[in-house]
């Protein structure tokens, strides 16, 4: 390499550094506020519910409930299968179990984070 270049190009290559530090965290700020406004009705909430299982995929890890109206996020009643949170323990469930559960999620995708024997 030509000495006399050297330094130019060192040059060069530390603003270029710089001016990627000084962008990079407030191009991430900005598309985090449009992400946040934008998500405004995909907001993750959490539900309460009762239902009854209808089948269990512990391979999927799985459950399906013939489950009561979701006030919490306006659901008619309806038989329909969950994702389960890898916490909970699809051993201790069976077929039939009445229980209440809880949810997490957003839009149409819920995932059930507990399961409790239901009074
Ligand atoms: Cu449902």
């Amino acid at each position: 390499m030509d000495d006399a270049h050297y330094p130019t190009l060192r040059a060069v290559f530390a603003s270029a550094l710089i001016s990627t530090a000084l962008t990079l965290p407030v191009s991430g700020a900005l598309a985090q506020m449009s992400d946040s406004k934008m998500s405004d009705t995909k907001k993750t909430k959490t539900a309460d519910a009762t239902g009854t299982i209808t089948a269990l995929n512990a391979a999927n890890h799985k459950i399906t409930f013939d489950h009561g109206p979701i006030p919490a996020i306006d659901w008619p009643a309806m038989k329909m299968e969950f994702a389960v949170a890898p916490s909970v323990d699809l051993a201790k469930l069976k077929t039939g179990d009445k229980v209440k559960f809880t949810l997490s999620g957003s839009g149409n995708t819920y995932t059930v984070q507990s399961i409790s024997p239901a009074p």
